[in-house]
């Protein structure tokens, strides 16, 4: 059985593939300046530095013929899927559905929300489509993992301690063995990030697993 040397201890999956790679929102909204991420305050630089580590990984799942699920965090035009909640939080001056200098922030088809071209997937690779923090929130996601058998998730993305986590939590919740890549994802607090390497694989695999890039490969091939 395929194993990785994960912490808090070693993470097993089938010899019968079931596991996807799952790329979460590494959207240009959230990687480069102009998009949602800097309108909030950040310093996106500090995201874009995982974009090596997660090609490495799409290649090797590429390369291994295993299933990559992409997530792009992003509303309609009219905006109909946006709470009135989401629109109105933060006191900066662009919101979503604003024009910025890569279209109208976080909304679908816009050039900010396009996924960074080093990741661009390709025509056989889904991408998830989704409103909310969580991928499994008003999205196709399940329907297609449970279409593919897939039982075991490799999770990376950003950012850490929100699309992330609450998308790893959604999944354990049904049943999905998670395993989070630590630097192939990032926040924009890096205590944030450990914190929540932390608390995944804490009490004994609580919610899942961590392991680096380099450990997931390993247990790959
Ligand atoms: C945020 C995300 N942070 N992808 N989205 O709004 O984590």
């Amino acid at each position: 059985m395929p194993t990785i040397a994960a912490l808090p201890y070693p993470y097993k999956f089938p010899d019968d593939p079931q596991v996807a790679l799952l790329i979460i929102d590494m959207q240009r909204d959230f990687l480069e300046p102009g998009g949602f991420g800097e309108a909030l305050g950040n310093d996106v630089s500090r995201l874009q530095a995982i974009v090596p580590t997660v090609q490495r990984l799409q290649q090797a799942f590429r390369d291994r013929n295993l299933p990559i699920i992409q997530t792009v965090e992003g509303h309609q035009p009219d905006l109909s899927d946006c709470p009135a909640a989401k629109r109105d939080r933060g006191r900066g001056q662009l919101r979503i559905g604003d024009f910025g200098p890569m279209g109208r922030i976080l909304v679908l088809g816009e050039p900010g929300n396009q996924i960074v071209p080093e990741l661009l997937p390709h025509m056989s690779e889904t991408v998830i489509r989704k409103p909310g923090k969580g991928a499994f929130y008003k999205t196709e996601l399940e329907i297609i993992l449970q279409a593919n058998a897939i039982t075991h998730l490799i999770i990376t993305g950003v950012t850490t301690e929100v699309c992330v986590q609450s998308t790893l939590r959604e999944a354990n919740d049904r049943g999905y063995r998670c395993l989070l890549v630590e630097d192939a994802t990032e926040s924009y607090f890096p205590e944030f990030k450990q914190a929540t390497l932390a608390m995944v694989r804490s009490q004994d695999a609580l919610l899942g697993w961590t392991a680096t890039a380099d450990q997931v490969l390993a247990g790959l091939s």
